[in-house]
């Protein structure tokens, strides 16, 4: 049975400077995912908060917000089959260092805390971060 779903992805301040916004899009669409919506945005301190709420105890916190808010990202809503354990294997591991050959951030990001892109981890994180940056209205259908 087919599985066509939606996850929300994010490149990351650190991609967007060093211009590799278009080459992380490449490699999404090679792999099947369906742009369906997609926004550059500054985020606000406030936002990143909420976005990261789950992480708000952990040690990270504070330069995770620091770093989200560096400056511009790319919201992105994707569309495959199976597309949120997708995004995390073309993605890669969350620390670089151990990231499989030809993921993104194995090719893309600097570290486990500048690495290039956030896909989210469930289906349920899916649908609350679509909703988190997206309206209905503002995707295709
Ligand atoms: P992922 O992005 O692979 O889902 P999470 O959800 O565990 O990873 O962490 C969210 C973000 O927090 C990561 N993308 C990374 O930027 C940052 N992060 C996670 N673990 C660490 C860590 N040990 N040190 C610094 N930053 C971290």
């Amino acid at each position: 049975m087919s599985n066509v779903q939606r996850t929300y992805s994010m490149i990351k301040p650190d991609a967007v400077a060093s211009g590799q916004i278009g080459e992380i899009l490449a490699v999404l669409e090679h792999n099947g995912f369906r742009i369906v919506g997609m926004k550059m945005r500054q985020l606000s301190v406030a936002e990143a908060e909420g976005f990261y709420g789950v992480h708000r105890e952990r040690p990270f916190f504070p330069d995770l917000i620091r770093f989200i808010t560096e400056g511009p990202v790319v919201t992105l809503a994707l569309e495959r089959e199976d597309a949120v354990v997708k995004l995390r294997e073309v993605m890669g591991a969350t620390n670089p260092a151990n990231a499989a050959e030809g993921t993104i951030r194995k090719r893309f990001a600097a570290s486990i805390e500048r690495n290039c892109i956030h896909g989210s981890d469930s289906d349920e994180n899916a649908a609350i971060e679509l909703a988190y940056f997206f309206s209905a209205v503002d995707l295709a259908k």
